[in-house]
């Protein structure tokens, strides 16, 4: 496959409502949109960085700036041999950017399925044509307008609840939730790493609510004192920031740091690895589930489509467009029966709504190649 050009655009995305964490408020999605250009047509990928570095060292700016300086650079020399594999391949060399790989490995991936009409799903392995739903709630102001929230997904159907939780807002809200609506709900925490090992008994005490996981307590680089946390916990303690690579995965799982692992694509540089870590946690007997970036439909359709792979046994934090957007890019993903529907089309089978796109497009760029 020969690729010809390339349009990185920026688009604006006004969230539904602030979505606090325990590093700070999300209001805007400003998402960066690569499309790649062949001679038969075009493929779609979404760049998960964040307006600033605060839940990695990636921030979107960054993520344009790396992608135009030395990662699209690169692909010329691949010539008619650009398939999703060599662009891994040609990029490993630059360290770290793993989100403004993902963005571009994944648009080639499009552009390439979308040729020979096989859709993520397949490609990829999805032995299931839909999938269960969680949904992430953010930190509030109190616990009464925390259960109105919890109240409205649970009738909106998702399956499962995961609690933002920082210090000052964790055994509270959690004791809250699961008094309200009973030991049947499937709930979890993310701390984003928020606490220190000094928390260890502080976080023992999440143990009496029966959660699933306790999601990234401690700091993204500390793989052995997560271990020394794990046994203190009986809760599973489940990793999203420290995990960038299958080896970072096989070292947590190594060092009993994680026995549950968030594959977010984007964090871990794209499908392609992200395939590969859910390959290593099926053959280790470690869970996985899918991670989510506050993604438009085009991000969503290809997240949907991995949560669909045999070795994810929790519900992801695949939730329905409404969750965070009025109106979304592409055709909007909606629950039904707490599930959304793998889409079966070539590629990530959606494509974004022109007039809909153009009105939220702030700028565009074109790389010819
Ligand atoms: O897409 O529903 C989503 C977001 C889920 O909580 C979510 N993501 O650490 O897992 C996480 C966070 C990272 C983004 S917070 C701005
Ligand atoms: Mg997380």
């Amino acid at each position: 496959m020969k690729i010809t050009g390339i349009e990185l655009r920026r688009i604006a995305m006004p969230l539904r409502a602030p979505f606090r964490t325990s590093f700070g408020v999300e209001t805007d999605r400003d998402v960066l949109l690569v499309r790649v250009v062949t001679p038969e047509g075009e493929g779609w990928g979404e760049c998960v960085a964040m307006s600033e570095p605060r839940y990695c060292s990636e921030y979107v700016d960054g993520a344009q700036d790396v992608l135009r300086r030395f990662l699209i650079p690169e692909l010329p020399e691949l010539s008619e041999s650009a398939d999703a594999f060599a662009v891994k391949r040609a990029l490993k060399p630059f360290k770290g950017h793993k989100m403004a790989k993902a963005a571009l490995e994944t648009a080639v991936l499009d552009a390439q399925l979308r040729s020979t009409n096989q859709s993520f799903g397949t490609y990829l392995g999805a032995d299931r044509d839909r999938v269960p739903c969680g949904v992430s709630v953010g930190i509030m102001d109190s616990i009464p307008e925390l259960l109105d929230a919890v109240e409205g997904f649970i009738a909106e159907g998702y399956v499962r609840i995961k609690l933002k939780i920082e210090p000052g807002w964790d055994v509270a809200p959690v004791r809250a939730v699961r008094e309200r609506f009973g030991d049947d709900l499937l709930l979890q925490v993310d701390a984003n790493a928020a606490y220190t090992l000094a928390d260890a008994r502080h976080l023992a005490k999440l143990d009496a609510f029966d959660l699933l996981l306790i999601e990234q307590p401690l700091a993204d680089d500390d793989l052995v004192q997560h271990a020394a946390l794990a046994r203190q916990l009986a809760t599973p303690v489940c990793l999203d920031e420290s995990i960038e690579s299958a080896e970072d995965a096989a070292a947590a799982i190594t060092l009993g740091a994680a026995s549950i692992i968030n594959i977010k694509p984007g964090r871990v540089g794209g499908y392609l690895e992200a395939k590969a870590i859910h390959d290593l946690c099926v053959a280790h007997g470690v869970p996985v589930w899918c991670g989510g970036m506050l993604e438009t439909g085009l991000g969503r359709a290809a997240n949907v489509a991995l949560a669909a792979l045999p070795g994810f046994t929790l519900p992801g934090d695949t939730s329905g467009s409404s969750r965070y957007f009025a109106t979304d890019i592409t055709a909007p993903f909606e629950l039904a029966d707490g599930h959304l529907d793998v889409p079966t089309g070539p590629g990530l089978g959606v494509a974004p709504v022109t007039d809909i796109l153009d009105e939220v497009t702030t700028s565009t760029e074109w790389i010819k190649l």
